[in-house]
């Protein structure tokens, strides 16, 4: 025994110093143990354990003491981050023991400084773990170590945990010791190779594994997209066995590598590598672009496309209105969850990468939900919009178009296949056309139109399309444009029918005008144009004569001159008429009145011509009145002179609804000068007698 220990000792001695310089290299790396790794690192007894352990760790320092208070050594070579004295090994394993049975490990540690320094063990023996302190004392000299020997007395075939605590002229530190029980031990091979598989597609391959270990496996499995595992977690017995798969589902062509998880409960961790290779497929859409008929809204036209594939597998579709896969996004959030578990099982210190993960895909869900509302409210449809294509046959899918516009649809939609990463994109064209309604004609000009005068024009309206064509009729809020009137105004034309429709108008106001009359034909984005202009004028009256010359005339007889005043026109005309430059006192009187008055000597003809004290000493007769259309009325001019001179003055014609003035005409009268009172006496007298 104690000539095995020397043995050992003098080995181990030289495998430190090579081991050392590899220290810090070997602490960088971080080893992941495979299952064979595993499997042998079980089976080993102690001593093989030991002589094949390479991790050197510096242990973990319980306190830092003052150097001064025991030595005269204060300035030490070795690092502060370092205990004085390295252990070797790092942490004493036992393993592979029986109950009753005792084992020893020597436990070296070794004086990393330049001058002798002082270890201690501060006595922590336990009912199955005894040290023996070395002969020689505690002083080691530099570059030199103490050997202490760790015996272990298990009673029962469990797990053991104890640790021993050293003290330094510098520092106390712990070296963990353990004893390692019956152990569980999935026989996995280090690495798993899934079958070629098509992207999108899912490959599967399923191993046998037996529990050839000493103990009962409680396990858990976990891996990453593209992979997947079943069972995740189990029970297994000794000797027993059970089927685990692993599916490889890529979505990216390329070469997938991924770890899968197996962990123990009883805390070890063991790495499968698994690899996948993934490929695209040939399979294309015939044709990747569609161009529709022209449709009208509310009807239909399909056109087929088919999927060609070049592949024995069964592809799996879905049409979706934009580029994102939803079976990704579905599969993402799935597999976020796992993602999460195995980040908290391997690394519990980082939390935001949890976090980043978990927004990620609610933004992704949402995206999805939105293309897919999006599809559906579409007037561009897909059938099937999904569904599964088996191996060697072709899939026709029908593109339905039903626009609800007239307008132009120009889209790209997709189809997400399996064998293909980025879904198959197919642009759709097609022009949606709105009720075809047709004007026999769409321009009037309706020239001179009388004022007042009720027009009405008769238009067709004609439905050339294959739907009924509802429509109304506006017209612009003007002056004339409110003069329009429809009949009907509003109504639908069924397909190939036609409807007459009769324009009416019909204006108190005079002028030219240009008003387009919109026909709103439902579904059609821009209205038809009906363009009616046009002139509204005033009756076109006029007298038979072009002036009224009552040439001589004698002072104080009235002499009468009549003219016809005629209305061609079709309205009837209301109209008043008066002297221009009339007197605008009191009637002229007669000769007649005059000798009957006794006023006649005072009597003397007006001089001063002041329109106020003026006689008025014409009268017109109608003075007011109506004609109605084309017809004539007789017109009445009387004067009875009181004035001597020439009269140059005007009728004038106001017409009711067009304007003042409207027309003039001249009239001329010369009262004799020689004609003077005297004589007016004589003629009266003379008059009265015969
Ligand atoms: C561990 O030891 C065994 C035998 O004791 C040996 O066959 C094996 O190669 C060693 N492994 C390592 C990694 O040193
Ligand atoms: C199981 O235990 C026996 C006896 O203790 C031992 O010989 C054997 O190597 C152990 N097997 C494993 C896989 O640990
Ligand atoms: C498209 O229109 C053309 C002629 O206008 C017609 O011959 C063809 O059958 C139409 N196609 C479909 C799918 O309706
Ligand atoms: C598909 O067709 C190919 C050749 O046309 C044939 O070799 C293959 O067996 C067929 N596969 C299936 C699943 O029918
Ligand atoms: C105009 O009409 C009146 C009444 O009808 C008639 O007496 C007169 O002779 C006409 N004058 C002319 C110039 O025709
Ligand atoms: C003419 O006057 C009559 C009675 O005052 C009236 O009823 C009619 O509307 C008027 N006609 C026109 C054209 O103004
Ligand atoms: C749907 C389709 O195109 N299927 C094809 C799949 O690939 C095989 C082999 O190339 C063809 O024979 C099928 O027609």
């Amino acid at each position: 025994m104690v000539v095995m220990g020397m043995i050992m000792m003098m080995m181990m001695m030289m495998m430190m110093m090579m081991i050392m310089a590899m220290m810090v290299l070997m602490l960088m790396l971080w080893l992941q143990v495979t299952p064979s790794v595993f499997t042998q690192e079980i089976l080993q007894s102690t001593e093989e354990r030991l002589s094949n352990s390479t991790k050197v760790r510096p242990p973990r320092v319980l306190e830092w003491l003052d150097i001064g208070d025991v030595s005269h050594h204060k300035l030490s070579l070795v690092d502060l981050e370092q205990p004085i004295f390295q252990p070797y090994p790092s942490e004493l394993v036992f393993q592979n023991f029986l109950p009753a049975q005792t084992y020893m490990i020597p436990l070296l540690l070794l004086n990393n400084d330049k001058v002798s320094r002082r270890v201690k063990l501060e006595q922590q023996d336990s009912e199955y773990f005894h040290v023996d302190a070395p002969k020689e004392g505690n002083k080691v000299a530099p570059g030199l170590s103490a050997t202490f020997t760790v015996y272990f007395t298990p009673q029962e075939n469990k797990d053991y945990h104890h640790s021993l605590v050293f003290s330094t002229e510098r520092e106390r530190f712990e070296i963990p010791v353990c004893a390692i029980g019956p152990r569980a031990i999935l026989d996995f091979r280090d690495r798993i190779e899934l079958p070629l598989c098509p992207v999108k597609a899912s490959t599967e391959k399923t191993h046998l594994v037996r529990n050839i270990g000493n103990s009962t496996a409680n396990f858990q499995l976990l891996t990453q997209r593209p992979f997947s595992v079943t069972p995740t977690s189990g029970t297994l017995e000794i000797g027993d066995s059970m089927q685990v798969t692993v599916e490889f589902h890529p979505m990216t062509a390329g070469d997938h590598w991924e770890d899968l998880l197996l962990h123990y409960h009883t805390g070890e961790n063991v790495y499968i590598s698994l690899f996948g290779s993934c490929e695209e497929l040939n399979v294309h859409l015939q044709p990747d672009s569609v161009r529709l008929n022209k449709t009208f809204i509310s009807l239909a036209s399909v056109r087929t496309v088919s999927l060609t594939n070049d592949s024995e597998t069964s592809l799996q579709y879905c049409w979706t209105a934009g580029p994102i896969q939803p079976e990704e996004s579905l599969s993402s959030l799935r597999e976020s969850s796992v993602l999460q578990h195995m980040e908290k099982l391997q690394c519990e210190s980082n939390p935001s990468a949890v976090l980043r993960s978990q927004e990620l895909s609610s933004q992704t869900t949402e995206d999805l939900l939105l293309l897919l509302q999006e599809f559906s409210n579409n007037c561009i449809t897909v059938e099937p919009a999904e569904g599964l294509i088996w191996p060697n046959m072709t899939r026709r899918f029908s593109v339905i178009f039903k626009p609800e516009e007239a307008k132009l649809y120009q889209q790209t939609i997709y189809c997400d296949v399996t064998g293909r990463q980025s879904p198959l994109p197919l642009r759709i064209q097609g022009e949606g056309i709105g009720p075809e309604l047709c004007l026999n004609y769409n321009m009037m000009n309706m020239k001179n139109v009388y004022i007042g005068s009720p027009e009405l024009y008769k238009v067709q309206l004609m439905n050339n399309g294959l739907i009924k064509a509802p429509f109304r009729w506006s017209a612009p809020d003007t002056t004339f444009g409110r003069c329009f009137t429809f009949q009907p105004e509003e109504g639908v034309v069924p397909p190939g029918a036609s409807q007459t429709v009769e324009i009416g108008f019909q204006s108190r106001s005079l002028g030219s005008f240009c008003e387009d009359l919109l026909l709103i034909v439902t579904g059609q984005p821009q209205p038809l144009v009906m363009n009616f202009r046009g002139c509204v004028i005033g009756p076109n009256f006029h007298f038979n004569v072009s002036e009224i010359n009552f040439g001589d005339v004698a002072f104080g007889f009235p002499m009468t001159y009549i003219c016809t005043l005629f209305n061609p026109s079709f309205v009837p005309m209301n109209f008043s008429l008066r002297v221009l430059g009339d007197g605008l006192g009191p009637p002229s009187v007669t000769a007649d009145r005059q000798v009957a008055d006794e006023t006649l000597k005072t009597w003397r003809g007006h001089t001063a011509r002041e329109l106020h004290t003026q006689p008025a000493e014409f009268t017109v007769s109608p003075a007011t009145g109506s004609v109605r259309a084309l017809s004539d009325i007789n017109v009445k001019a009387t004067l009875c002179s009181n004035t001597v001179g020439r009269y140059r003055l005007a009728l004038v014609v106001d017409v009711e609804g067009v304007g003042e003035e409207v027309m003039t005409i001249p009239i001329n009268a010369r009262s004799d000068t020689s004609s003077s009172p005297d004589q007016l006496q004589r003629s009266a007298r003379l008059l009265r007698h015969t």
